[in-house]
């Protein structure tokens, strides 16, 4: 038997393996229809495989609309350590909680430049397909990670990061900026992030109340330097959210990696010094403890903290202890200082925190962002891609104004969410905090009752039925979200979305030594007479500016669900990823991708992969590339309805077509093999 003699016979059974319908059945030289043993093997364990790991692409799933058989398969899947699985070109993960290795260089190398459906889903196939369309379409990416607290939305765009540092080629100076870009991540979330119940390292960014750094793995003479204490139990700020201990974060080397990043994105040791004085003070500022003099007034009872406070951040003692217990008042022309009690000293002083602590933060995004920008040619567009991480993106759309349920995620439902088509709780809010007299947390809770009570997925202890009611205390209402139901207690919503930080406490920060702090508070800021923007319309406005740049973007989308709530590995809690599914819209997703043309491939991805079952297409096409296609898919069969030949691409309409063709290439693969046995025994 020669190569020729191979050939021809490979021809044959791939003929016939078409003509059969793709079930592994040949015919043989008396023309009997038989199927090989080898093929039948290979078809069975095919489909024990498919069995056992599920469908790598939920539109290949046969029942695709129950929701069961949705959530069958990505447990099988979560079994078998494959965490990600696709919705077209959604991808789906599931966080594992252990390493997988799946991340290596190795991994990278194989998802570059391959076409989406050829290789297993992974994230690094979003990053890269959204690199390929951005370099070949010359258009701007995003790629919008959703999923609730702790789902993985901020290690999966940790790897999309990394994976654009190893494979994507660039030169010297791009390198020194994607250096600088990957550490801006340690330092972000040194800063930004928190411990939450739900998630060890929550992204928090923008969100100051959560201060949860520790110095535990600092070096011994900054701690003196700084006058901290080991203990973070030590510190009001960071006990009070209940969770200090982060069981799965090591502090002392986390600390070296964010001083490291810190020299890499520009830092000096000065800059570090006194990043660090302010974030020490901050925890100073939540031990300074009140008393009360006379007339209830509030004074320090201890003057530690504030020697402290004055030497760290470069202020005047005494008039930083007089801001603290007092207001600055003007009255008929008079510039009065009003003592402060208690509970009013002590907002005072939080507010103070906030400030400095939500300025430094900016200000060290602010520059991070400045050492990221590359500026070899300013006059050229360059083409970006975005990743959107944030917490609580659900959460806000279901939290404000939009009150249908978000059925499945698209710009245009934010957008709607953000404009002020109707009066929503923001608006409420902020109407109540500029309303002078006698406005408090409980007339904002009636102004709701009177505005949205009617809502369906909005509920007070007024509105609520007898069973509804025994949940909910009376200065609460609740909201239906898609992702659960949440009552929110209104008590300090006022003061909370009120600029709280008074005008005399701004002037010791202007003061200040710290060079950060005097970026941060500017004089000017003091000569402003304007209300400054509540808290609520600061980041509706901030949303806005986002979706802008979101909509200018063509977007690719990642979708994480969070298997327990006991950050276990292994444990798939089939509850809680049933809501997911739900509120991430997933069926929705599935049906949409059902409904149209669920795979396009490029002519000659498609003619390189399948060209071998067809014999006029094998081993090469000689002529155009659209010519070839339709002679390839008129010898599989595909019928007018399955498919479409697009300007460069083909759309082929039911996932069944694709399989079968993927089952057809498989057999072949299969038979080629066996029959190269047969022809080697032959030779020897
Ligand atoms: P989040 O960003 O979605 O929550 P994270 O990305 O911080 O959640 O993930 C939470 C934790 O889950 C991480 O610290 C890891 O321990 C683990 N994890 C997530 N993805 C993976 C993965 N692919 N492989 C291994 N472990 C993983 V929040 O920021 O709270 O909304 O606000
Ligand atoms: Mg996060």
């Amino acid at each position: 038997m020669d190569v020729a003699d191979i050939r021809n016979l490979m021809r044959k059974t791939q003929a016939s393996i078409i003509q059969n319908g793709f079930l592994g059945k040949r015919v043989d030289d008396l023309g009997n229809v038989v199927a090989s043993d080898g093929v039948r093997a290979m078809m069975e364990s095919a489909l024990t495989a498919r069995d056992r790991v599920g469908v790598s692409d939920f539109v290949l799933l046969e029942n695709f609309t129950s929701e069961a058989s949705f959530i069958e398969n990505l447990r099988k899947r979560f079994k078998e350590n494959l965490i990600y699985t696709y919705i077209g070109s959604v991808l789906v993960s599931v966080n594992p909680y252990k390493d997988l290795e799946i991340y290596t260089k190795n991994h990278m190398e194989r998802y570059r430049g391959v076409n989406f459906y050829e290789v297993s889903p992974h994230i690094y196939a979003v990053g890269d397909n959204a690199y390929r369309s951005m370099r070949t379409e010359r258009k701007d990416q995003c790629i919008l990670i959703s999923g609730e607290s702790g789902a993985g939305k901020t290690e999966a765009s940790k790897k999309i990061l990394q994976y654009y540092a190893v494979t994507c080629p660039v030169s010297d100076q791009v390198q020194t900026v994607k250096d600088r870009l990957l550490q801006s991540n340690p330092v972000l979330e040194a800063f930004g992030n928190a411990k939450t119940l739900r998630n060890d390292n929550s992204s928090r960014f923008g969100k100051y109340m959560d201060i949860q750094f520790d110095f535990k793995g600092g070096e011994e003479d900054l701690l003196r330097r700084l006058g901290l204490e080991r203990n973070p139990q030590q510190y009001q700020y960071l006990v009070k959210g209940n969770c200090p201990k982060v069981s799965s974060i090591n502090d002392r080397s986390e600390w070296k990696l964010v001083r490291k990043a810190l020299t890499v994105i520009g830092f000096n040791d000065d800059d570090v010094e006194e990043l660090l004085n302010i974030i020490a003070s901050v925890l100073h500022l939540g031990n300074v403890q009140y008393g009360e003099a006379e007339e209830g007034n509030s004074c320090i009872t201890s003057d530690t903290q504030i020697k402290y406070l004055a030497r760290l951040l470069g202020v005047n003692g005494a008039v930083l202890t007089e801001a603290l217990t007092h207001k600055k008042i003007i009255a008929k022309g008079e510039e009065l200082m009003s003592p402060l009690n208690l509970e009013q000293a002590s907002s005072a002083r939080d507010a103070l925190s906030k400030a400095v602590y939500g300025r430094t933060f900016t200000w060290l995004v602010n520059k991070i962002n400045a050492s990221l920008t590359y500026t070899e040619d300013s006059s050229k567009h360059y083409s970006v891609i975005g990743l959107l991480d944030i917490y609580g993106f659900e959460v806000f759309q279901h939290n404000s104004a939009h009150w249908e349920p978000v059925q499945y995620f698209n710009n245009k439902i934010i957008c709607d969410l953000v404009e002020e088509k109707f009066k929503g709780i923001i608006s409420i809010l902020d109407e109540e905090c500029l309303r002078p007299g006698d406005a408090n947390d409980l007339t904002f809770l009636e102004k709701l009752e009177d505005t949205v009570g009617g809502h369906a997925h909005f509920v007070t202890h007024k509105l609520a039925d007898t069973k509804t009611r025994k949940v909910m205390a009376r200065d609460e209402f609740r909201l239906l979200h898609y992702a659960g139901e949440v009552n929110y207690n209104v008590n300090g919503f006022l003061d909370k979305n009120n600029d709280l930080l008074f005008r005399n406490l701004k002037e010791v920060m202007c003061m200040s030594e710290n060079k950060i702090l005097t970026k941060c508070f500017d004089r000017e800021e003091l000569s402003d007479k304007k209300r400054p923007e509540t808290a609520a319309t600061q980041f509706k406005a901030s949303l806005a500016k986002l979706m802008e740049i979101l909509m200018s973007k063509e977007p690719s989308y990642v979708r994480c669900i969070k298997p327990n709530d006991s950050k276990q590995s292994g444990r798939f809690d089939e509850v809680l990823i049933r809501h997911q599914v739900k509120y991430l819209g997933l069926m929705e997703n599935l049906r949409v991708r059902r409904a149209g043309f669920a795979y396009r491939r490029r002519y000659e991805v498609f003619l390189q992969r399948y060209k071998s079952l067809c014999p006029d297409t094998w081993p090469s096409w000689q002529g155009k590339l659209p010519e070839g296609v339709a002679t390839l898919v008129k010898h599989l069969g595909y019928k007018p309805e399955e498919y479409k030949m697009g300007r460069s691409k083909i759309f082929i309409r039911f996932p069944k077509t694709l399989f079968a063709t993927e089952d057809a290439l498989e057999t072949r693969k299969h038979s080629l093999a066996t029959k190269l046995q047969a022809g080697w025994r032959g030779y020897s």
